[in-house]
């Protein structure tokens, strides 16, 4: 078979013969850098023929031409088999053709009327994900929507319509004081979506973990038992698949058994551990999603889905339609020539909505189940090589002492004046200020990009991330080579 594939060094696509179209290629001397780095005000004024400036007449079409290549110059190579900074990653060329016919083809995803592929493709592809959540046929909905943060949001939304549906037209007057809960370790976004929606960021309780990250389910008890005792009213439980540093997997099933013993809404974000459900080796670390009200998934995640594709899967079927419908009459006709439940658009929050499950779908076709299965195993493998490695060496510390359940390995470097030093105030405050210098150094050179955080009591580590299965044993060694080079300047 003959097909097109895209360099990681250089963003150009090629001619080549292959059995199946799977992944990114990978080499292993690459002829360029992950990144070529300037500062905002380097670039705002200009390099050699780069402006941002917009012009009253039209360039010509050479010009155009350089502007298209040094977008690409001065960005960063996120599809490069070193850049391990971010939860999404990689370059499927399956996917960028896929992104392709999307523009090609400029359509909405409001109604059936001018999208009937597409609209047809996301029902599908929603039954595929509902099923392998391990949701019933008879039930199940849900919606693809701009990333994890707004997925989420969604759930907190249809979540306090099936409790107070009243909320929709008469406002927050005819509620109590809500509560939420969500593990410390969670993603901001909960708080950000209790803001937004009025609820109040101080009425998320922040759950206590484990010291692996996990959320405590006596902890959430006692949470639970406390906000009642505020005279507040408990009625959404956000449980994490894959926290967002240590990649921990909450304990579903105990979280479930609590959110009914209190009528709880129970919310799985799973944006990125739900890529763990394409694989039989790793998919029991969701045990219990199948128990939740509605799941965030998002595929450009682990599932190396090119940004932006991530779906709200709620278990209640028509909650979604009940709760954000507004049937405007110009767009959502009842008296169409074909079966209006077809319109989903406004299931939406959004009006216009853009087409994300092509390059999904088609994805999926190219790789079956199965692909994307040996994707993410071949991710946790390179994790596993990652931690293996760091326990070998005396120059790395890991952040956490058992084997990574996800992709995410967290460690810290320790230089050489801080070897034998020990722990206390001093070294904390010497070892916070490692990572920054080192990625910072990273960057400028433009030879790998890793992330960095503190959390909670620990200082700045590094949080390496495997989600672009282009990334090889020669790569982590580079990594960690790389980081005593550059840290020990
Ligand atoms: N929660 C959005 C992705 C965060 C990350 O890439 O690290």
């Amino acid at each position: 078979m003959k097909s097109l594939s895209m360099c990681v060094c250089c963003n150009t696509l090629s001619s080549a013969t292959t059995v199946a179209v799977v992944c990114t290629v990978s080499t292993v001397s690459y002829t360029r850098e992950v990144l070529d780095f300037h500062h905002p005000h380097q670039l705002k004024e200009g390099l050699e023929c780069f402006s941002l400036d917009l012009p009253d007449q039209p360039e010509t079409l050479e010009q155009i031409l350089v502007d298209c290549r040094d977008t690409l110059k001065y960005g960063v190579r996120t599809g490069h088999p070193r850049f391990l900074n971010q939860l999404s990653s990689g370059l499927d060329v399956v996917g960028v053709a896929g992104e392709w016919l999307t523009s090609t083809a400029n359509t909405n995803m409001f109604t059936y009327e001018v999208s009937p592929v597409f609209v047809l493709m996301e029902e599908c592809l929603l039954k595929k994900m509902q099923s392998i959540l391990g949701w019933s046929d008879d039930v199940g909905d849900g919606i693809f929507c701009p990333g994890g943060t707004i997925s989420n949001l969604y759930s907190i939304l249809v979540a306090r319509y099936h409790f107070y549906p009243e909320v929709k037209t008469r406002g927050m007057g005819v509620l109590p004081q809500l509560a939420l809960f969500t593990s410390e370790q969670s993603h901001y976004s909960v708080k950000k979506s209790a803001a937004v929606l009025g609820m109040g960021s101080e009425n998320v309780f922040m759950v206590k973990c484990d010291e692996s990250g996990k959320m405590i389910p006596a902890e959430l008890e006692s949470s639970i038992v406390t906000a009642k005792e505020k005279a507040l009213v408990p009625f959404y439980v956000n449980a994490t698949a894959g926290t967002t540093v240590y990649g921990a997997f909450d304990p579903l099933n105990a979280i479930a058994d609590i959110c009914q013993r209190y009528t709880l809404w129970m919310h799985v974000d799973a944006a990125w551990g739900g890529g763990l459900l394409m694989s039989d080796r790793h998919k029991m670390k969701l045990q219990g999603i199948e128990r939740a009200c509605s799941v965030t998934w998002n595929p450009h995640k682990m599932m190396g889905v090119p940004l932006q594709c991530s779906a709200i899967l709620v278990k209640k079927r028509g909650l979604l339609q009940e709760c954000n419908d507004f049937g405007a009459e110009y767009l959502f006709q009842t008296d169409k020539n074909y079966d209006v439940s077809y319109d989903t658009g406004d299931k939406s929050i959004q009006c216009g909505r853009h087409v994300d499950v092509f390059k999904l779908w088609l994805m999926w076709k190219a790789k079956g189940s199965e692909g994307f299965g040996s994707q993410v195993n071949k991710c946790l493998e390179n994790a596993e090589y990652l931690y293996d490695q760091l326990q070998r060496r005396t120059d790395f510390e890991l952040v956490l002492k058992n084997k990574p359940e996800h992709s995410n390995v967290c460690f810290w470097y320790i230089p050489p004046s801080l070897r034998g030093q020990p722990p206390g105030p001093d070294r904390d405050a010497r070892l916070h200020q490692v990572a920054p210098r080192i990625k910072g150094r990273m960057m400028e050179k433009g030879s790998v990009m890793i992330g960095y955080q503190p959390l909670g009591d620990k200082v700045n580590f590094f949080r390496c991330v495997f989600s672009n299965p282009a990334t090889q044993q020669e790569d982590i060694d580079f990594l960690l080579d790389e980081i005593t080079r550059l840290g020990d300047i």
